[in-house]
Order: C-alpha cells, then sequence, then structure tokens
C-alpha cells in the first residue's frame, strides 16, 4: 500500500520493565515505526474504574500498512513491552490505540477508524491538537481542533 498517515494514542498507568508510565510512553514512541510527529506528554485522570493516573501522548505515524497490519505491529509492541490481555479499561503498561487514518474510515468487528470514543476523550484531543490541529475527522466532518474545544466545553454545545 502507499504510505498514509495515522494518529496513534498512546496511554500508561502502570509501571512496566521501562519505569514508570511516562518512560514507559517515551519508550513506546522510540518503538513505533515511521513516527513523522510527537505530541508532549501529559498527566490525566484515569477515565473508567482504573485508579492510578495515566501518561498519555500522541503520535502520527507514516507508514505502508493498512489498518489492521498497522493493529498487527501495535498489539506486537504492547506486548512486548509486558501487557497481558485482562480486564478491559483496566489498569495497563501499555495501550496503543489508532484514532485517525488520512485514508479515512476503517470499519470491521475489531477495529473501528476513527476512534469510537476519541471525541469525548480530552487526554486524546489535548495532545493531538498540538500536533494536528487542522486534521478533520472523517466521521463529523469537524477538525481536532474544533474537537479539542468542544471537549473543554461540553456545555456549549449548541
Ligand atoms: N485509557 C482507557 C481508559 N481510561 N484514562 C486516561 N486518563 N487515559 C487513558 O489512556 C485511558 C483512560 C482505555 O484505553
Ligand atoms: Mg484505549
Ligand atoms: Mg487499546
Amino acid at each position: 500500500m502507499a504510505p498514509t498517515t495515522y494518529a496513534i494514542a498512546i496511554g500508561s498507568n502502570r509501571y512496566g520493565r521501562h519505569g514508570p508510565p511516562a518512560r514507559t510512553v517515551a519508550a513506546a514512541v522510540a518503538a513505533l515505526p515511521g513516527v513523522i510527529a510527537v505530541a508532549p506528554t501529559i498527566a490525566s485522570a484515569p477515565l473508567g474504574p482504573s485508579l492510578r493516573r495515566f501518561a498519555n501522548t500522541v503520535v502520527l505515524v507514516r507508514v505502508t500498512d493498512d489498518p489492521p497490519a498497522l493493529l498487527r505491529r501495535l498489539k506486537a509492541i504492547e506486548r512486548r513491552f509486558g501487557r497481558r490481555s485482562g480486564r478491559a479499561w483496566g489498569a495497563r503498561i501499555l495501550d496503543l490505540d489508532i484514532v485517525l487514518w488520512s485514508g479515512g474510515h476503517w470499519q470491521q468487528r475489531t477495529l473501528t477508524v476513527p476512534h469510537r470514543a476519541f471525541r469525548e476523550r480530552r487526554f486524546v484531543l489535548a495532545p493531538l491538537a498540538v500536533i494536528a490541529g487542522d486534521w478533520r475527522d472523517a466521521q463529523t466532518g469537524r477538525r481536532v481542533r474544533h474537537l479539542a474545544h468542544l471537549v473543554d466545553r461540553p456545555r456549549a454545545r449548541p
């Protein structure tokens, strides 16, 4: 496939072989293929049942993988970092999620792009807006910058 660009969200809230979550995130950035932009890493309160705070960032990668091929590579990196499959949304050493694809939509039983929940997640949109504010969400047609603004002011929706 010709090269396309993906936005990948990175999260960690458990100690792993690279150390605390912020170090794990940095090591994951170094392990990813085709990285062309890296957002600042932020600390974020856990959304969901986990109690520990997260380190989160977003990167852009340019690769020749189609979405399922990239997902397989991301899962392999998660496993290498010591992630075991467990309770969905539990504490995790490393989570790598495909958020956006320059090819637009991808819909499969096990993979939906754009990511279903990223429009509600400040810990994805804030870093993403730093490196890809002009990128348009294929679902809503809104730019990332606009989505980041909406998630900060949820009551301001018309
Ligand atoms: N990931 C989740 C669930 N909750 N909360 C924060 N702050 N950051 C995450 O990356 C995160 C979460 C499921 O993947
Ligand atoms: Mg996730
Ligand atoms: Mg995931």
